[in-house]
């Protein structure tokens, strides 16, 4: 989308913190969620970012993409490298705010551990995992947050195997069980809520962390146009529902009445092509489960501990 029209559409600061120039793919869900996380963000605020696509495709010596202070950090310790930030600032009293970046893979798997830590200890930043469901940088492999039956190169669908055989791991439960402040889901599909919930995230005091959907044309294999398309329906179809966790109450952001069904989602990509009936099925109960869990869970009111 043209930044103009985006700014105007969503009432966002105008200046892009996520510069031109980065070489990820056409159509790349993840290089959106950056765009406008940071105009979210604003420019007082330092970044550290994992190992991933999002890394690599910013920072080409001698270039980078970045309009803020930006450090990388190894695969499995952003939030570690947050964390040591955000304490230094608040020693200077400094009100910049700190951003950790990561993929699916630096925050479902490897970077979980410096990411409990980083939560368990109240630091105040904002995590965001971009969530292309796979570990994209590296050729595609399963992570924790790849999808059952979703093909990728290490869970190939083939005759005996159908794709990966396990469920995503929750990790938006993950954390509100760690007691973070504030817990969110998002979709690029839906800009202005993402963006919402990136200044919430970041205004409230302690530990905020948020997963946005974000569909990969490579990994995904759909045809590159289709990003903002596949976003919304995965919002949709109830596959990737949008709540928010505030001191461990559940609320909806955008309830879905009449679903769509999972085909319509799981049709338009690659990694779902030799899905089996039975399989669609399955992922349709699934959903429609987890769906029905989440509506539950908003009904009881606080369902998480409050630990801070
Ligand atoms: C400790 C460690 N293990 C493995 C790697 C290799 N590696 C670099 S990026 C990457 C995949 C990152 O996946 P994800 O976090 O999901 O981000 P994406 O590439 O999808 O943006 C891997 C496995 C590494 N750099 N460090």
């Amino acid at each position: 989308m043209g930044g103009n029209l985006m700014n105007k559409i969503l009432g966002m600061d105008r200046k892009e913190y996520f510069m031109k120039g980065h070489n990820a793919c056409n159509g790349c869900g993840p290089a959106i969620i950056m765009r406008i996380i940071t105009k979210a963000a604003g420019p007082d605020t330092i970044i550290a970012h994992a190992t991933g696509c999002m890394e690599v495709v910013s920072t080409l010596y001698p270039n980078t993409a970045w309009k803020l202070p930006w450090i990388h950090a190894n695969f499995e310790n952003a939030a570690a490298v947050g964390a040591g930030i955000e304490t230094a600032l608040k020693r200077l009293k400094k009100k910049t705010k700190v951003l950790v970046i990561a993929g699916d893979g630096g925050t479902y798997d490897i970077g979980l551990q410096a990411l409990s830590g980083a939560v368990e200890r109240g630091h105040d930043l904002l995590f965001v995992c971009y969530d292309n469901e796979a570990y994209a940088n590296t050729g595609v492999q399963r992570s924790g947050a790849t999808p059952k039956f979703a093909d990728t190169t290490s869970t190939p669908y083939g005759k005996k195997v159908h794709g990966k055989t396990q469920n995503r791991k929750p990790i938006e439960f993950i954390m509100a069980a760690h007691g973070a402040k504030y817990v969110a889901t998002a979709a690029i599909g839906y800009y202005n809520d993402l963006h919402d919930k990136v200044k919430k995230g970041l205004a409230v005091k302690g530990p905020a962390f948020i997963k946005v959907h974000a569909p990969c044309t490579l990994g995904w294999k759909y045809p590159y146009d289709k990003t903002i398309e596949i976003s919304k329906l995965a919002v949709q179809t109830g596959l990737a529902p949008l709540y928010e966790i505030v001191d461990g109450e559940l609320k909806f952001t955008k309830k879905v009445g009449n679903r769509l069904p999972v085909i319509k989602y799981l049709g338009m990509q690659g990694r779902y092509k030799k899905l089996a009936k039975k399989e669609v099925e399955e992922i349709q109960d699934y959903c429609d489960e987890h769906y029905k869990f989440l509506l539950s869970l908003e009904k009881k009111g606080r369902v998480f501990p409050r630990i801070f």
